[in-house]
């Protein structure tokens, strides 16, 4: 096919991107868009992941009995609370916290919080609902949940981050513990949020629970490689999925949006394993460094100084520059990670990619590709793997943590890699092989959904209605 004729039917495709629904499904999706009227992103989450249960209820139409799939799709609780504080002037702020506790079928709540300006109470439930998924697909026993709030830690000082964690968990205190519900980091929400989190916790509750949250520091147990896990599971996911068509990241060029945790450590091992890495952004544009990144200067931008991309262009001078319009999509590459954010990445981006000849695609952030860059990777065939798979690497290694924490152990770095790998390569095959006993060989995101939803409601089936 030529690349006229592929981005023809890219574009016919966008007109496309909402596949039909079963008919038993068609009046739950009714409904949910219904009740939860506004909450695009829960609806686009959702939607997603009924348009794949259709091939279950086909072969087994007693999934659909018992309201199990109306359960799933409704939060077990959610929380929504005030989180007032005093910036360093001397006013009051007031921030609304969240904490969606989704499905703890296969255990206790498990996923991140998130601290951005756009939280909203949708967001929050599209995360935890992928997060449900995402956790069974592991194989570890975990359930959904996902929190945060709408404070913008952007500009804040030191003591404002430390009073508006302390106040957040005030609340929050009341509705986690290792056995209920386990907090861990997302956009906003690093290893210094986790540690004020941790302490105050530690306060309110007058004991030390190490396994109430996940990402903690070394010294006051966390895991060796939950800080990388979730970009290097990434990339393992991609070299498993590039192994299929018998090639590997060596000498491929990568491009990878967003310059945080996911983003840093994405980059720090397609480093590794011998690619080059041409691109990186942040929310106010992206660098292109033909040379290859230089990832100790991004870290020292982002981790020590917390600074604007902008900066790795400046103080490296020649041979990388700084865009703060057009689109990192924009940039060839053969390996497209995108380790931003929800909806980072539309059709007309993913139909560029496309037509500069991207190999893989994979989610390292939470639904960054819209319903319609999707469906154009699936149609041009390009390797495509959606987040609750790709990126599970590190929810899986806060579950390592929570082992560790309960049996009061420690695991060298080498250890926990194996098994990190091992999780990922295990994800990998599980959604390759559900796709092909449904008909659908290669599609990674029927695979994940399908092998992630039986999990989960098996064991719904198994407790009956509650
Ligand atoms: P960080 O806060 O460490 O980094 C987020 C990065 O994405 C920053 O570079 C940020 O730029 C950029 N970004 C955030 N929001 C936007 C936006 N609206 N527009 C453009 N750029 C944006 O977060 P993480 O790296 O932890 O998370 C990134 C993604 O990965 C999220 O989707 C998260 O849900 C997902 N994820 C995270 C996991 C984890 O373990 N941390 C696990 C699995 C998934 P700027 O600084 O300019 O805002
Ligand atoms: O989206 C995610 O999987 C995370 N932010 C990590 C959650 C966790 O509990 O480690």
């Amino acid at each position: 096919m030529t690349q006229h004729m592929q981005t023809q039917m890219i574009a016919q495709d966008r007109i496309q991107t909402v596949l039909p629904l079963d008919e038993k499904l068609e009046p739950i999706f009714a409904e949910v868009v219904r009740r939860n009227a506004g909450e695009t992103e829960f609806q686009q989450a959702v939607r997603e992941v009924l348009e794949s249960l259709g091939h279950v209820i086909a072969k087994h139409p007693d999934y659909a009995d018992d309201a199990l799939i109306e359960r799933i799709c409704e939060p077990e609780r959610q929380i929504i609370f005030r989180v007032p504080w005093m910036d360093d002037s001397g006013a009051v702020q007031v921030n609304r916290g969240f904490r969606v506790q989704f499905n703890s079928a296969l255990g206790p709540y498990k996923g991140g919080l998130r601290f951005h300006p756009s939280v909203n109470v949708g967001i929050i439930k599209f995360l935890g609902f992928e997060q449900i998924f995402k956790n069974a697909l592991s194989g570890l026993p975990i359930g959904g949940g996902k929190g945060g709030a709408d404070f913008d830690p952007k500009g804040k000082s030191e003591g404002e981050i430390m009073r508006f964690c302390q106040s957040f968990m005030t609340e929050l205190h009341h509705h986690i513990g290792e056995h209920t519900d386990v907090p861990a980091g997302d956009i906003g929400v690093g290893g210094r949020e986790i540690g004020y989190l941790f302490g105050q916790y530690k306060r309110l509750a007058n004991r030390f629970e190490a396994g109430v949250l996940t990402g903690k520091g070394m010294t006051y147990g966390g895991s060796r490689v939950r800080t990388q896990a979730t970009g290097y599971g990434t990339v393992y996911f991609v070299q498993r999925m590039l192994g299929t068509k018998h090639t590997d990241l060596e000498g491929k060029r990568v491009a990878v949006s967003g310059s945080g945790n996911v983003a840093i450590y994405a980059m720090e091992k397609a480093i590794a394993l011998g690619a080059t890495v041409v691109a990186c952004s942040d929310s106010s544009g992206h660098v292109i460094d033909e040379n290859g990144i230089d990832l100790d200067l991004v870290k020292e931008i982002k981790e020590v100084r917390r600074e604007r991309i902008s900066e790795y262009a400046r103080l490296k001078g020649t041979g990388a520059h700084f865009l703060g319009s057009g689109s990192i999509w924009d940039v060839p590459c053969d390996v497209a990670l995108p380790c931003a954010t929800q909806n980072e990445l539309s059709g007309r981006e993913a139909a560029t990619l496309i037509k500069n000849g991207v190999l893989a695609v994979a989610e390292g952030a939470n639904m960054p590709c819209t319903r319609e860059a999707v469906r154009a990777f699936q149609s041009a065939e390009i390797l495509f793997a959606p987040g609750k798979a790709a990126n599970a690497g590190g929810v899986a290694t806060s579950a390592l943590e929570m082992q560790q924490n309960a049996s009061r152990d420690r695991w060298t770095f080498e250890q926990t890699n194996a098994r990190l790998s091992e999780i990922i390569a295990g994800i990998h095959d599980r959604c390759r092989e559900t796709a092909e006993e449904y008909g659908a060989p290669g599609n990674y995101i029927l695979g994940a959904n399908i092998a992630g939803f039986v999990r989960v409601a098996e064991s719904m089936r198994a407790h009956g209605v509650v």
